[in-house]
């Protein structure tokens, strides 16, 4: 029996302006949700809730606040199963890894429970005497957060978490395709005794929120924006924050290389470009775009990772897969766009393309009513074609040689965006180098491209975002905003500049 679902403002249910049907894309024909979808005035009627709300929320101290990090924390652990198993059926995230996602959740609060006694400000010296100077770490007030469904829950954390933690209020708008998942979490927060309206819910079509923004933005009602999503809408989102003179957080997407260095353990790269290729079906913003492979072992890694391509298990996702289906229809018919762009110099090593069927199957696989699709890698990309130049999201991994270091790092940051990259090699010269070469915001060493910890910077440059960062301490600069405190309390005007005492050095002074 599939939910009903609507927005929640201010702790109640909101009006719904048209349905929306969240399938589960391994079987089709099942409804997970029936998902009422709000207009742009509910979204920034929830803002104006968030704003009023958010007075009282940063009134609470902050280790209490911590607390209450600490509760969703344990609720979502303990719903774990049930929250895993709600996000395999409604984007069709293989179990395991849907388990994984949740506890990335867990691991957000963990991090983030202990900051609320710390939160710190500091203590600096004055040049003047009898005065204390002081920063403080302010709240920035409401966040307005849009995320995708790709991580339905974990991504979110990432923002909802430290939001909450430093004071703020929230008003979050997940993809209409996970908004079961997300309607979900929203529950387990609110359980750990968020008051009304600190977190609101909303769903919402894309041009409904995106006017919805502008509204609150314009009305002063929101302070810090919050996207995970394509960088075709990141970049308008960021124009309209711009705009109203605010940086957007941006996390957006990424045409992630992987280099192979002649000296590299193969087999283990081929681990690591299968998961980090067909893992979650290549849906992930730091999922692998391009393998960038030395030509004395081109020939070898390519015969190789076709192979454990071809053995690699997709299917029903609550089975122990490597992948399950797209996430949603939308995303599936996009993915038949980008195998478009395979062109006659290119050559695909992996049989079938497309959508796995009866007449398509894959092994004694025909898919179902699911939309699965064939893993797909294609030899022979080179700067200029779209599937070297643009992100291509969903299973399909290009391969492109090249000959020196050098020119290693030119392709692989030519594309122009910066998210993830990786190396594989067992020297560690070659790893600096590339480290230092790379544009991107994370790189990987002997290791996937995806599946970044929840504590250590996440985020992209060029095209990837606008280098912005989520996670452990970097993100709360995104959450609070600093506050400069000066005290004087020498009982005169002490002015900054003129009346600092002045010591006079003998700058001729030579030694003998
Ligand atoms: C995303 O796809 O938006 O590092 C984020 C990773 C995951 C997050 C991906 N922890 O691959």
């Amino acid at each position: 029996m599939s939910r009903q679902i609507v927005s929640i403002v201010g702790g109640k249910d909101a009006e719904a302006v048209s349905t929306y049907d969240s399938v589960n894309p391994a079987r089709t024909g099942e409804v997970v949700a029936k998902v009422g979808l709000a207009d742009a005035d509910t979204f920034a009627a929830a803002c104006r809730t968030a704003k009023e709300a958010q007075r009282e929320w940063a009134k609470v101290p902050a280790p209490v606040r911590g607390r209450v990090i600490a509760s969703i924390g344990r609720l979502v652990e303990a719903n774990a199963e049930r929250l895993a198993a709600l996000v395999t059926e409604e984007i069709g995230k293989p179990y395991g890894e849907a388990l994984g996602e949740v506890r990335e959740i867990v691991d957000t609060c963990d991090f983030f429970l202990g900051e609320g006694r710390r939160l710190y400000g500091q203590t600096v010296p004055s040049e003047m005497p009898d005065k204390n100077l002081f920063t403080f770490r302010t709240p920035v007030g409401v966040a307005a957060v849009i995320t995708a469904g790709n991580f339905p829950v974990a991504v979110p954390s990432w923002y909802l978490v430290p939001a909450l933690l430093c004071g703020n209020a929230v008003v979050w708008k997940p993809a209409e395709y996970a908004a079961a998942s997300a309607h979900a979490m929203y529950q387990l927060f609110v359980a750990a005794g968020l008051p009304d309206g600190v977190l609101n819910i909303v769903f919402a079509d894309g041009a409904e929120t995106f006017r919805g923004l502008e509204l609150a933005l314009g009305a002063g009602s929101v302070q810090k924006v919050g996207f995970t999503g394509s960088s075709e809408v990141g970049r308008k989102v960021g124009e309209l924050a711009g705009r109203h003179l605010q940086s957007a957080c941006l996390e957006l997407g990424g045409k992630n290389p992987m280099v192979i260095m002649p000296d590299a353990d193969l087999d283990l790269a081929v681990e690591g470009a299968l998961f980090s290729g067909f893992g979650t079906a290549g849906q992930r913003c730091t999922s692998l775009g391009t393998v960038i492979v030395h030509e004395s072992v081109h020939d070898a890694f390519v015969e190789r990772f076709a192979r454990a391509v071809e053995s690699a298990r997709i299917g029903d996702p609550r089975a122990e897969v490597l992948a399950g289906p797209l996430l949603d229809r939308k995303f599936a018919d996009r993915y038949e766009e980008y195998l478009t762009w395979i062109e006659p110099h290119h050559r695909v090593v992996t049989g079938a393309t497309g959508r796995i069927t009866k007449d398509s199957p894959r092994g004694g696989f025909d898919g179902g009513e699911g939309l699965y699709y064939h893993p797909v890698v294609v030899d022979g990309v080179r700067p200029g074609d779209r599937l070297f130049m643009e992100e291509t999201f969903g299973p399909i991994v290009g391969v492109a040689s090249f000959a020196t270091m050098d020119e290693a790092i030119e392709l692989a940051n030519l594309p122009g965006y910066g998210l993830s990259s990786s190396i594989y090699t067992t020297d560690a010269r070659h790893a600096f180098r590339f480290r230092e070469g790379v544009s991107a915001g994370m790189v990987s060493v002997n290791n996937s491209t995806s599946g970044a910890e929840a504590h250590l910077p996440f985020g992209g440059n060029g095209k990837s975002g606008n280098g912005s960062r989520q996670s452990g301490m970097w993100v709360l600069d995104q959450f609070t905003r600093w506050q400069a405190m000066n005290w004087d309390h020498s009982g005169r005007l002490q002015k900054a500049q003129m009346d600092v005492a002045e010591i006079v050095p003998d700058l001729d002074f030579r030694l003998a």
